[in-house]
């Protein structure tokens, strides 16, 4: 598909023509297109689409409240049908652009689905702004029995000089070293080096910030939300060596995974329930 982003409005097309276009201010969808480019939606003439007041037509979300507000309770003081419907989406303008891709059970292939038949819904956002790159997974049973899962988001975080960085945050935290057979061992010191192979499953960590620093400088933060394992890794000259698709074979020095996830246990969703990582 092509993706159009203008100042106000976002239009995506299908390769077969069909098209869709979304008001920035609400998140509005003011145009659903057939590939002959017949309108589905009906917007008024005199509908501004300015952000000067909800949008008459096109599919204004409504929420948290329904038609006029109740005269008490949580929702009284708001304007009728709420507030979404006449908020410009924080994935707008110019400060941020936020990207959604799903993943359903109905989209595997059979022979991954028999090997694992439960019905979930993925949606990953990443969301690039000023200050950094967000990545959200957000993991939805959408069947009629729980199930239990793992996440992670395995980064592989560029640096200049592997024997210059260090990894921070980690202080006192307990981990399993996948390097010496999985066995538990603490974090004795502020900072992590990493002069060789490096494969530790970091649990119940109490800050939710890991510092990657270059010469002792802070180099990128990343940041854990609702999520409690952070792995770090490094694969090191033999085990760099031993993988096909790792290139260049001294790629090692130039790389560290900080990846942060749900790994030394299991989640559990309940049919309906959803869970989010950030
Ligand atoms: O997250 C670290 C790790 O689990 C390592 O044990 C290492 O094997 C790595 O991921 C890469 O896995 P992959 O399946 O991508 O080769």
């Amino acid at each position: 598909p092509t993706v159009d982003i203008t100042d106000d409005r976002v239009t995506a097309t299908l390769p077969t023509g069909e098209s869709v276009s979304i008001l920035l201010y609400g998140a509005t969808v003011i145009s659903w297109k057939t590939a002959s480019g017949q309108e589905n939606l009906w917007v008024s003439e005199k509908a501004a689409l300015d952000g000067s007041k909800p949008v008459r037509g096109g599919i204004p979300i409504v929420f948290p409240v329904f038609g006029p507000p109740p005269k008490e309770g949580p929702t009284s003081k708001l304007p009728q049908h709420g507030f979404a419907r006449s908020t410009r989406g924080k994935s707008g303008g110019d400060e941020s652009v936020k990207l959604d891709f799903g993943l359903y059970s109905a989209g595997l292939d059979e022979s991954v689905k028999s090997k694992w038949p439960y019905e979930f819904g993925l949606v990953y956002s990443v969301t690039l702004g000023r200050e950094g790159l967000m990545t959200v997974l957000n993991v939805r049973n959408e069947g009629e029995q729980a199930w239990e899962f793992q996440m992670l988001l395995h980064t592989y975080l560029r640096v200049d000089d592997i024997t210059k960085t260090t990894i921070s945050g980690l202080g006192s935290a307990t981990y399993i070293d996948k390097v010496l057979n999985a066995t538990t061992h603490t974090q004795s010191t502020p900072t992590l080096s990493i002069t060789s192979e490096v494969d530790r499953v970091y649990t119940g960590l109490k800050q939710d910030t890991t510092s990657v620093l270059a010469d002792g400088k802070p180099r990128l933060d990343v940041v854990r939300d609702n999520l409690e394992d952070t792995v770090v890794w490094n694969p090191w000259r033999e085990k760099a060596n031993a993988m096909g698709d790792f290139a260049p074979k001294d790629g090692y020095k130039q790389m560290v995974c900080v990846e942060v996830g749900s790994v030394a246990g299991w989640q559990r969703l309940e049919p309906g329930e959803t869970f989010e990582g950030e």
